[in-house]
């Protein structure tokens, strides 16, 4: 962790009107040395949130993105508990450090995390770092490549504000696999990489729609226990479909923390992709429309790499927040809320 940045204060002291300092009272002991401070910009893609650090992350060392993430994990996880869970976060957020890449064609490099742990990649994520350092004047509209854990990530910002991201290659595992899920019955899906891991299925007998947000959470993390245990331990996103009004197809994405995606996930939607290539449904360069629960939509589109495929997934951000945690070591939440 970082050392605490210099007290702003220092000088308040010497302002007319007020005490000098030696006729001040005394600091309460430990004061300074037990406050430290991280600046984040937040912002919002398709309503889900994304919060990078600007300023007062740990500083994890050399190594390659997936050597560093573990490094966070190990050594540093109160710092991701302190930033996305409650009372600073919430469970949706999903946080951002930026580090430097081990490729230097790449622009930066990010480690996601969330409430519960880590992400390969992100999407929505993506596009939400991008926004945020075009609002800091670092980033130009261009074509800038990204490192992250799982491979590097090309991301288009546009000059109207939308971001296009290109993916890691992104591939079905398994296709039509049934898994008895107690409660809700069989359910039949696919199994896909698209940067996470997902089971996909639109065999769950769900209307999709905000007002149920209970229930699809609950059928979702039953679904995904079975798909766990029935053989397929890595899967830590589940994706539900059904019919959109616009788009081509509405999605429930529930993520490892047991909180649904407000966006249509991007690693979902290239997921998604890899299924619709493999079942011929969609052509390259066709143009997939996926909107979310809340309704916000991606658009996207594949080009075929051997047996696997590349997606692009195009999206836009928002900032909504600049902003100062305060991380005080005598609060007894100083490092989040614990979910364990
Ligand atoms: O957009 O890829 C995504 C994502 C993963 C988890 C939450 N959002």
């Amino acid at each position: 962790m970082n050392e605490p940045r210099p007290n702003r204060n220092a000088d308040r002291g010497k302002r007319e009107g007020s005490p000098l300092p030696e006729e001040r009272p005394p600091r309460p002991q430990g004061l300074v040395e037990t406050v430290r401070r991280i600046s984040v910009i937040d912002s919002h893609t398709g309503g889900e949130p994304t919060r990078v650090i600007t300023e007062g992350g740990p500083d994890l060392g050399t190594g390659s993105l997936a050597v560093r993430r573990q490094r966070f994990a190990d050594a540093f996880d109160r710092f991701r508990t302190a930033v996305v869970n409650e009372p600073r976060g919430s469970e949706a957020l999903v946080g951002a450090l930026l580090v430097p890449a081990v490729d230097s064609t790449c622009v930066t490099g990010v480690i996601f995390f969330n409430n519960v742990g880590y992400l390969g990649m992100c999407g929505h994520g993506i596009i939400g770092v991008v926004v945020t350092l075009a609002h800091q004047g670092t980033l130009d509209p261009g074509t800038h490549a990204i490192e992250t854990p799982v491979g590097i990530v090309t991301a288009v910002l546009h000059s109207d504000g939308r971001v296009s991201v290109t993916n890691v290659p992104s591939y079905r595992l398994e296709k039509s696999r049934t898994f008895d899920v107690p409660a809700v019955g069989p359910v039949t899906g696919d199994i896909a990489w698209g940067g996470n891991w997902f089971f996909l299925t639109d065999d769950h007998r769900q209307t999709l729609s905000l007002t149920r947000l209970d229930e699809l959470t609950e059928v979702a993390w039953r679904i995904r226990q079975a798909v766990n245990t029935q053989g397929f331990p890595q899967v830590d996103h589940i994706e539900l479909f059904g019919v959109a009004t616009e788009a081509n197809a509405k999605s429930f994405v529930l993520c490892p923390g047991k909180v649904y995606d407000r966006s249509p996930c991007g690693t979902g939607t290239s997921a998604k992709l890899a299924c619709l290539a493999a079942d011929a449904k969609l052509a390259p360069g066709d143009v997939w429309t996926q909107e979310s629960i809340t309704g916000s939509t991606f658009t996207a589109t594949y080009q075929r790499e051997g047996e696997q495929i590349v997606p692009t997934i195009t999206g836009r951000a928002f900032v909504c927040g600049e902003s100062v945690l305060v991380l005080d070591e005598r609060d007894p939440l100083c490092w989040g809320l614990s979910l364990e």
